[in-house]
């Protein structure tokens, strides 16, 4: 089949999901066109069968907003006629469903067959922005006019409907990893030095863009009461706009000496296989990948009871999920698992050979081919 892919090139699960379905889509030997703004930030050169699209947006002095709608919409355009597309797949909704219909309806006025468009929902593009009343009307009606759609949890799915009113079919595809390089390492360097200067037993972590939905602010607690009673170190790993207020909170309960800011990391397996615990107290969560990666790297996961986490993490098994306002509860747990190597151990294991057995891209990007085959033979219904 012949793909174009639409995503964000920013530090986000949605377009980490959409460059590694473009990588193994291509890998499976399909024609795939990844098309962003900026080379997202999985994007690995010399995958046979898998091309980078430029959205350039140009500026002009008349406007102070960038026209990205409509450099996008174009784009897709010009790649479609150039590589005869079958499937627009645009990955989080905002604008990317409506810039693939407004596409789509151009090339069906020029062409018996224009490409068919799949959106996927990834969280934030219907629970916080998507729903927001300046783009409510134009996001359902975007979604309501793709050809397909796909939700990462079950929870997603739920709240479009609510969200937004949306009625049609939505299909359930969850999000995945390459088990094979998700992996827990033995190389224990990495933790020795993090460890180095005070002997630390344990180590914490946290994962994310330090957005306000991700309530960094929340680690910091969880990590100040685990601390009164075992001797860890808490790594954040990422950058955002609420990492300052948590470098200063920290600073302010004395931890300074114990939390390291490592700013974004490529190499997230090597941090994951240095870490016993990882913290993700989020707001909202309509999957939750930093989740799953720890979980394939045998960390156990301490979470909120939000969105799609439940889905992900089987409490008390592969993981707990607590109350978003339970901090005590999710401290208390965390205590528990570094205190208890063998209890840590066992959620780890089970963590990963969860993953394994339902998250693997050998078992979902499957799913996703299925379903383009399902569109471009209408089995698909609005
Ligand atoms: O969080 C966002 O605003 C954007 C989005 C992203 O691009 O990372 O995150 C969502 O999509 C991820 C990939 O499907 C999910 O793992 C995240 O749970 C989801 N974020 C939220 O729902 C807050």
């Amino acid at each position: 089949m012949r793909i174009g892919i639409v995503c964000y090139a920013t530090i986000g699960g949605s377009g980490v999901v959409a460059t590694e379905l473009a990588h193994a889509l291509a890998y499976r030997g399909h024609d795939i066109h990844l098309i962003s703004a900026e080379l997202p930030f999985r994007w690995r050169w010399g995958t046979p069968g898998l091309t980078f699209e430029r959205v350039d947006t140009p500026s002009y002095p008349l406007f102070n907003e960038p026209q990205y709608l409509l450099a996008l919409t174009n784009t897709l355009v010009k790649v479609s006629r150039r590589h005869k597309l079958d499937i627009i797949h645009a990955h989080y909704a905002v604008p990317h469903a409506t810039a693939a219909y407004l596409a789509h309806d151009i090339l069906a006025s020029e062409s018996e067959r224009p490409p068919r468009t799949v959106t996927t929902l990834h969280g934030t593009d219907i629970t916080l922005v998507g729903s927001d009343p300046s783009f409510a009307s134009v996001v359902a009606f975007s979604i309501e006019s793709s050809d397909g759609v796909t939700a990462v949890s079950e929870s997603l799915r739920r709240d479009t409907q609510t969200a937004l009113g949306v009625r049609r079919d939505i299909e359930v595809i969850p999000n995945f990893l390459e088990c094979s390089e998700y992996h827990r390492l033995n190389d224990t360097s990495l933790r020795e030095r993090l460890c180095a200067q005070e002997g630390c037993q344990a180590i914490v972590m946290h994962i994310s863009n330090f957005r306000p939905v991700k309530r960094v602010g929340a680690v910091v607690e969880i990590f100040r009461r685990i601390r009164e009673q075992v001797r860890a170190r808490l790594v954040m790993v990422g950058d955002g706009p609420d990492r300052l207020a948590a470098e200063r909170q920290a600073a302010a309960c004395g931890l300074s000496d114990y939390v390291d800011f490592v700013g974004e990391q490529h190499d997230v397996v090597a941090w994951l296989s240095a870490a016993d615990l990882f913290l993700l107290p989020s707001a909202q969560e309509s999957f939750g990948l930093a989740a799953l990666e720890a979980m394939s790297c045998e960390v156990p996961v301490i979470a909120s009871r939000v969105g799609g986490l439940p889905e992900v993490i089987q409490d008390g098994v592969t993981g707990y999920i607590c109350d978003p306002d339970d901090i005590e509860g999710m401290a208390q747990r965390g205590i528990e698992l570094l205190r208890n190597d063998a209890l840590r151990q066992r959620i780890g294991r089970a963590a990963r050979n969860d993953v394994a057995r339902r998250f693997c891209t050998d078992i979902v990007v499957p799913r996703y081919e299925q379903f383009y085959e399902d569109v471009l033979a209408g089995r698909v219904h609005r």
